[in-house]
């Protein structure tokens, strides 16, 4: 019988089959933390510019789309490249984390100032904000190795 797997135990499940998993914990679960937080945010910044899209006063959401849309791609590379232990680079993964980062602040600023008015511009900044802190504190395990 097929149990129902959450993402979080398929992502540690998935790391520990790779015989050549390089990352233990404590950065594991940073990592893991990481991978998460950019796959709820790729998603949530996906739907929300196009529920932006959708929405009359469009002029006003042009930044937000496109940072949205630029956020969504880097968070989706991000997972990728923290999720692959095979030969991981750990300057590139750095440099990859605190892009991902920087793209979520300016994402999250932005989907904020809408936030009153638009309840995915809420959920979104909050998913920035999340997926910022996360990369965040995997940069930093690394830079301290
Ligand atoms: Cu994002
Ligand atoms: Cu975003
Ligand atoms: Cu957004
Ligand atoms: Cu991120």
């Amino acid at each position: 019988m097929a149990t129902t797997q959450s993402t979080e135990q398929l992502i540690r499940r998935m790391l520990d089959l790779n015989p050549r998993k390089q990352v233990q914990e404590p950065d594991e679960t940073l990592m893991i933390d990481c991978i998460e937080a950019c796959v709820d945010c790729a998603q949530v910044c996906t739907a929300c510019a196009d529920d932006s899209l959708a929405q009359t006063e469009l002029r006003d959401l042009t930044k937000s789309i496109a940072l949205c849309l630029d956020c969504a791609v880097i968070c989706e590379a991000t997972r990728q490249i923290v999720t692959r232990q095979t030969e991981q680079d750990l300057d590139l993964l750095l440099a990859q984390v605190n892009a991902c980062a920087e793209a979520c602040r300016v994402c999250g600023a932005e989907c904020q100032r809408h936030a009153a008015h638009h309840e995915h511009h809420r959920i979104c900044a909050d998913t920035c904000h999340r997926c910022e802190a996360a990369c965040d504190r995997l940069a930093t395990a690394v830079q301290s190795g």
